[in-house]
């Protein structure tokens, strides 16, 4: 599945909503077993949640965006596929998450992109689920320091961490994940796919019974006049930093 939202692959809602159906529409599919997510845009994999989604708009749009950033992670971290992130370019927040969520993540090793869970630098708080997806796949302290810190992890640093699996020269990651594909289909599906379920069924549990509760802290937590206001100053700078 190849991301072509320029210019960044922000996952607005329609890009949300399109991944979630492109998901189930695989998910059904009995002769895909697996599937590959990279992007097809240079330098970046994914900047994340589109920030405009988040600000200045109303309760009522705030909660729906919440639910379809909920069915992306649910669609992916849920998949009974093998996934895999060809990471071909940088990766903040949602990308990371998107990243964390696949079974096995392989990345282009140049020096310019990064990687992690910057919320905090957005002023805003990774929700518990972002936080337990990086927890079970780094561990607790080094989730916790790069959480706090808002860390952007350089590729080699990602790797050091575990947040990536591999480091590639850019042009070998599609090929790369390609042949990493080929060794998990060669385990029995039935099996792979319970350990994958029982590995993270309490991590889905958690969110998928709580999910309401979820989308009211969001649209709480988004709409409030500060948050708003740290947001808007994140835009203004992406903007004349571009300048
Ligand atoms: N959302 C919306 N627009 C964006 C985003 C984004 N995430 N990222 C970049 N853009 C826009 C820029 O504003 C710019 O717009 P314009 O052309 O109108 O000026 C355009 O995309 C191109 O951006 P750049 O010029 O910065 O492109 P570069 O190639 O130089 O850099 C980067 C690409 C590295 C991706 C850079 O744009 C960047 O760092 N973006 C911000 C990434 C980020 O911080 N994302 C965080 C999103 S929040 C999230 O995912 C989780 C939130 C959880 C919420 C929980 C609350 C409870």
């Amino acid at each position: 599945m190849t991301f072509q939202g320029p210019p960044v692959n922000s996952m607005s809602l329609d890009f949300l909503t399109e991944f979630a159906i492109s998901m189930e529409k695989l998910e059904l599919d009995k002769s895909c077993r697996g599937v590959i997510l990279t992007s097809g845009l240079p330098k970046i994999f994914s900047a994340g949640l589109d920030i405009t989604e988040m600000y200045g708009k109303g309760p009522e749009h705030a909660a729906v965006f919440w639910r379809a950033v909920q069915e992306m992670w649910l669609k992916l971290y849920g998949s009974n596929m093998v996934t895999i992130a060809a990471i071909n370019g940088s990766s903040p927040a949602g990308g990371c998450l998107m990243a964390l969520s696949c079974d096995y993540r392989i990345m282009a090793d140049n020096p310019r992109y990064s990687i992690g869970l910057n919320e905090t630098l957005l002023g805003i708080v990774a929700p518990f689920w972002f936080m337990d997806t990086m927890n079970n796949t780094i561990g607790n302290r080094e989730t916790e320091k790069a959480l706090q810190l808002g860390l952007l992890y350089s590729t080699s640093d990602a790797l050091k961490a575990g947040l990536v699996d591999e480091l590639v020269p850019e042009e070998k990651v599609l090929t790369t994940a390609t042949e990493a594909m080929a060794k998990w289909l060669s385990i029995p599906d039935h099996s792979r796919q319970i350990t994958k379920s029982m590995m993270r069924k309490q991590t889905i549990d958690k969110l998928s019974s709580n999910r309401e509760t979820d989308v009211n802290y969001f649209v709480k937590f988004i709409t409030k006049d500060s948050i708003q206001k740290s947001l808007g100053m994140y835009l203004a700078m992406l903007k004349k930093r571009k300048a």
